[in-house]
């Protein structure tokens, strides 16, 4: 027995501001970067301060007085400290990377970000929940936001969208609508960052443009387990246009090389208490450790005149082009790998845009792209307190930046010369106008011809709300239907007025899919819709493969996360042994004791723990093992905590190996071995089903028997 876990304070990385990854957005930073090592205190006029503890006052124990500049100048800071907190997707975490161009895609756009092979392009990138305030839990039933700002030698180009393709509205204008509904309610700010109430029920079975996206956030897919194990999407068609001035219409896409999956809706509900920072804590443990995330970017390609031949309207945005019609073409490789320096310097100011493009990528007509064209300034505005956030170090471009802007808050630059107008000649008349060209051009819109009359109206293209959330529930697994059930189940539950619940189920569900109706009404004690409530028109393509989750898994277990629980007496060759295995698959290992202190092995080796079983809970990891060791074990079968670790591993489906004298934990907790539940006398014994069984993410076929299962 030779490994010994190094000691906490030893692990490489957790706090070190010298990060290894570079690239040139990082370079532009580090001229930001302010580091107080070695460096007096001082107020921010850069006088040092030689009493940071008392205030000055008149006698030991007299008044304070208003001359402490030191004093004040500090409090007023801190008074100030926050910023409005975004009016959706406030609670995000972000990382800085890289973006690799595949090849030459100049067939397709002459976006210079994309025009070489190996073109490397510094990205920073943001995830959100959509709902919840600033401080609530990461693992709520909800969309994630997915928002990629890359750096590019022509400008930044946002990427701003989200881990599902489509949205809840037709038309920017229900935005507040669509947003207020699903808010906490506003006579008691309740509930926090769910949308399982009144408000949001009541709007969504008032708007049946929303059924599709809803389908998507009652599925696994608005319980992501990683952030790197999302897939991400533009949601809109957008616009690509090489130097020929050929537009084609694209449909942005991420795709994990880690595969997406999901949490189950227990864990997530348990999570949201026990580590209300499961995402973000993940992406910043693994990006410390070296185990970077990482997606290829790719896109769905529509030739111009193809525009009106599918059944669907390329410019609604409730609706995905089924992959199986037209296939994503990759384009390049995102790796996320290093974290920020600071939260609200980087990730708190980052002003994302989908306005903010560059040339070779073109809007579309698109009425919900429209109106957030206008909404990203508008919001920066407040929450960055004015037109210049820009300048913040964050939000630069990386190539030079110049015209007759001018003043306002926050102003960083100065401005040298008189001119600061266009045309001038006492400047020499710069900064002057680039020409379109086939590169380092000006922006240049498509042309695009477009005529009508000024009306507020829905294209009757964009009138048909079910038949693609036919398709997504048609092309689900059967534990994926199942999982559907159980969220509208759940969140109807909680909403109090039956009025709603019934619209939700006869005039969404029922348009949808009888049997989703028949059981959701089931469970609601309601009855069930024998009869779609409008004409309906069947999916195009019948199935989708590509929208189950269960063709997305990555066929191995790197980065999974295994827990070993072990006690005093334990089997430590086994140990090592498993986690030299492991190792060698790329998973993660934690050791869970019953407390943080060391655990002395059957050997007598000294273990460092990484955590106890109530602070570093069954519901944190992919898998479990628990090793054998009589002594050992004869501690945790006594112990309720560990005997529940077992049982709610097996009830969220999780792979569990258990060696030697444990196995005799199993029969008094009634659990029985499965395809997932492997017992053994050795480590051989039991270790390739167990890496076949992660690499299968859960034991599905559990799932019925796990229902018994009091955890
Ligand atoms: Fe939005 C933020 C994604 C529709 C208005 N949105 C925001 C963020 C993401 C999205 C990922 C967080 C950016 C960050 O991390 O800072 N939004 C979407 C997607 C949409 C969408 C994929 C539909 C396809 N959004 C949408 C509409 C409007 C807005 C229709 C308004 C008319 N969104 C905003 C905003 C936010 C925002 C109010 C809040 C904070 C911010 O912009 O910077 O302007």
């Amino acid at each position: 027995m030779t490994d010994i876990n190094p000691p906490r304070n030893e692990v490489a990385g957790t706090d070190t501001p010298d990060r290894a990854n570079r690239n040139a957005k990082l370079d532009q930073l580090e001229s930001f970067r302010s580091d107080a090592t070695d460096q007096a205190l001082t107020t921010n006029q850069g006088v040092k301060i030689a009493d940071n503890q008392n205030t000055l006052r008149a006698g030991d124990r007299g008044p304070s007085l208003l001359e402490d500049f030191i004093m004040r100048e500090k409090i007023t800071h801190f008074d100030h400290e926050r910023i409005p907190e975004r009016i959706v997707h406030a609670r995000g975490a972000a990382a800085h990377g890289v973006f690799t161009s595949y090849g030459d895609h100049s067939w397709l756009t002459k976006a210079s970000f994309l025009a070489a092979e190996g073109k490397e392009t510094p990205v920073f990138v943001r995830f959100s929940t959509v709902q919840g305030s600033r401080g609530s839990a990461d693992t709520v039933r909800d969309v994630r936001g997915f928002a990629t700002k890359f750096y590019t030698d022509e400008g930044n180009f946002d990427l701003v969208g989200n881990n599902m393709p489509v949205f809840f509205i037709q038309d920017a204008i229900k935005f507040p609508d669509f947003v207020h509904a699903v808010k906490p309610e506003p006579h008691n700010e309740i509930p926090q960052a769910q949308s399982a109430h009144d408000t949001f029920w009541d709007f969504v079975s008032l708007t049946p443009e929303s059924a599709h996206m809803v389908l998507w956030t009652m599925s696994d897919r608005a319980i992501p387990r990683s952030y790197r194990a999302m897939e991400g999407f533009g949601v809109h068609t957008f616009r690509m246009i090489n130097a020929e001035g050929k537009s084609r219409f694209v449909k942005f896409h991420w795709k994990p090389v880690a595969g997406a999956f999901s949490l189950l809706w227990d864990e997530t509900l348990k999570l949201a208490g026990k580590d209300p920072d499961f995402n973000r804590r993940d992406m910043w443990e693994s990006i410390e450790s070296g185990d970077p995330f990482e997606w290829e970017l790719g896109v769905q390609v529509v030739e111009e005149e193809d525009e009106h031949s599918f059944d669907f309207d390329l410019l609604d945005p409730t609706k995905i082009i089924p992959e199986e019609l037209v296939p994503v073409q990759t384009l390049g490789k995102m790796t996320l790998n290093r974290n920020p320096d600071n939260f609200f310097a980087e990730t708190e100011q980052a002003a994302f845009h989908i306005g903010h493009i560059v040339p070779g990528i073109d809007f579309t007509n698109d009425p919900l792209l429209q109106g957030r064209l206008f909404s990203y300034t508008d919001t920066q505005l407040l929450r960055l307190g004015g037109p210049n956030f820009h300048e913040i170090p964050i939000n630069r471009p990386l190539c030079p930046f110049h015209n007759n802007q001018r003043d306002a808050f926050h102003r960083q630059a100065i401005h040298k010369g008189r001119a600061n107008y266009e045309p001038n000649s006492i400047d020499g008349g710069w900064p002057k106008e680039t020409p379109p060209a086939a590169s380092g051009g000006g922006f240049e819109s498509y042309p695009e011809r477009v005529e009508g009359h000024k009306i507020r109206n829905r294209s009757a293209s964009f009138g048909d709300h079910f038949s693609q959330a036919t398709l997504f529930w048609n092309s689900m697994s059967a534990p994926e239907k199942e999982h559907i059930v159980g969220a509208y189940t759940f969140e109807l539950g909680k909403v109090e007025r039956v009025f709603i619940r019934e619209r939700q189920v006869n005039e969404i569900l029922a348009n949808i899919d009888l049997e989703l109706a028949r059981r959701v009404a089931e469970n609601l004690g309601l009855p069930a819709p024998s009869a779609p409530s409008v004409a309906k028109k069947e999916p195009a393509t019948p199935n989708s493969p590509a929208l189950s989750l269960m063709n997305h898994l990555p066929g191995n277990i790197k980065s999974r996360k295994v827990a070993m629980l072990v006690a005093d007496g334990v089997d430590g060759a086994a140990i090592d042994a498993f986690k030299a295995k492991l190792a060698e698959e790329g998973a993660m290992i934690k050791l869970i004791g019953p407390t943080p202190a060391p655990v002395t092995t059957a050997e007598g080796q000294k273990l460092v723990i990484d955590g106890p079983m109530d602070g570093l809970p069954s519901i944190l990891f992919d898998a479990l093992f628990v090793p054998g060791g009589a002594q050992a074990v004869a501690l945790l079968e006594k112990s309720g905590d560990a005997r529940h670790y077992l049982l709610e591993a097996y009830k969220h489906l999780k792979p569990i190996a258990v060696l030697g004298d444990a196995r005799r934990m199993l029969a008094p907790l009634q659990l029985q071995a499965d395809a997932g539940l492997l017992e053994g006398d050795s480590v051989d014994a039991v270790f390739d089903p167990f890496v076949q069984a992660l690499a299968q993410h859960r034991i599905w076929a559990r799932e019925a028997a796990a229902k018994a299962v009091p955890a």
